[in-house]
């Protein structure tokens, strides 16, 4: 579908391709591993095509990846660290010099070293995992802050603007082009008993209650490379929606991937379940990490694991009325069972909130 040699041309690695394969589980971009030939050496890089379709402004958004990978060069070699290129990712720019490659199709690519000896995991295998996780998402939020000049760019505005998510469900419903509301009434009306849920993080931040910070904004555990020897979180990746945004949505999506057991599209939901020691690991990394947090952004640390499953869930549901438009599926039903595996983890987060609280009040 792509000429993935022709396309590795683009930019300036002084290499020759050798071979290149889809590479990762996410559910966006396309991505692919290229490896090349350096002088005598084998090396591989991670080659991105930026999805269009979402990312409906993707040179602006290529400038913030560029300014963000830069700060955080900066700031590890200001820190001494002997693996700086380890623990961010760093573009390659075009043969133009540009930090981004644009094909004959106008679509914009982008390359990255590939890093090796570290990996992302698609589910989570122990409570130190999430300590690292933890500290890598909350590390990535203190550079983030301190990033110099103009706001980053809104990459895809509203991300995680709840009410207006829930606006957007509505609509989905209401058209129904594909006839599938009726079939799945019964997840539907889950959501909306939930309504008054999706305003209250979006309405503290109106009212200057809750800080508007930097944050990732999508910090699923797959989007954290773990060194293979130490165990260690050393790069966060994925870098496509780093803009303006709550703490609570970057802590609330760990907890939505990193506490428990089942995959996202697991068709088993009985495996489905909030482990409260994975919980505590995560609380222990990210507020070791995340020192600026104020007493309100605190307390509703674990009310943000209930709201980001809760919206990732309506959105899965949101895209299985709307024909599948926008994440990656495999199979017919993938957005559905996606959808199912977050109300079941909602549940388990509703019935354990108080212990969960008594948790954070020890960090
Ligand atoms: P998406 O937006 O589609 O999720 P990602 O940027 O997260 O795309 O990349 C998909 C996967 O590719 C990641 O989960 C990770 O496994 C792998 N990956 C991305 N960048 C690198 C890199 N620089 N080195 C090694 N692996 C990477
Ligand atoms: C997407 O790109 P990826 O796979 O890391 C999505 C997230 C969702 C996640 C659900 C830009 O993340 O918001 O939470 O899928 N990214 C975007 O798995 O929409
Ligand atoms: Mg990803």
């Amino acid at each position: 579908m792509f000429d993935i040699e022709k396309t590795a041309g683009l930019f300036d690695l002084r290499a020759d391709y050798v071979q290149s394969y889809p590479y990762g589980s996410g559910h966006i971009n396309d991505t692919f591993c290229v490896e090349v030939d350096q002088a005598g050496l084998r090396l591989r890089y991670i080659l991105q095509r930026l999805n269009s379709n979402i990312f409906k402004q993707p040179i602006p958004l290529m400038e913030n990846v560029k300014r963000v990978t830069d700060e955080a060069l900066r700031s590890l070699k200001a820190e001494g660290c002997k693996e700086a290129v380890r623990c961010t990712l760093t573009l390659i720019p075009a043969l133009d010099g540009k930090p981004y490659g644009q094909d004959d199709e106008g679509n914009i690519w982008r390359v990255y070293p590939f890093i090796e000896r570290a990996r992302t995991y698609d589910m989570i295998e122990n409570t130190d995992q999430c300590v690292q996780v933890a500290r890598a998402f909350g590390n990535f939020q203190k550079l983030a802050a301190e990033l110099p000049g103009e706001p980053l760019f809104d990459t895809i505005p509203d991300f995680h603007d709840t009410s207006k998510r829930l606006e957007t469900f509505k609509a989905a419903i209401a058209t129904d082009p594909l006839g599938r509301a009726s079939s799945v009434q019964k997840e539907i009306n889950w959501f909306l008993a939930r309504e008054e849920d999706c305003h209250l993080v979006v309405n503290y931040l109106a009212s200057g209650e809750l800080p508007m910070r930097v944050t990732h904004n999508d910090t699923k555990l797959n989007n954290v490379m773990l060194d293979d020897v130490t165990g260690e979180g050393i790069c966060v990746i994925d870098l496509d929606t780093t803009m303006p945004g709550s703490s609570l949505y970057d802590f609330g999506d760990m907890i939505r991937t990193s506490t428990s057991p089942a995959a996202e599209d697991e068709k088993d939901i009985s495996l489905v379940t909030m482990r409260m020691e994975y919980f505590e690991a995560l609380a222990q990394g990210y507020c070791a990490a995340a020192t600026f947090l104020t007493p309100l952004e605190k307390s509703l640390l674990p009310f943000s694991g209930k709201l980001l499953t809760m919206e990732c869930g309506m959105r899965f549901l949101t895209d299985y009325l709307e024909g599948d438009v926008y994440f990656k599926i495999k199979r017919p039903e993938h957005n559905l069972d996606r959808c199912r595996t977050q109300i079941a983890l909602v549940e388990s987060i509703e019935s354990q909130l108080d212990e969960m609280k008594a948790i954070i009040a020890k960090y």
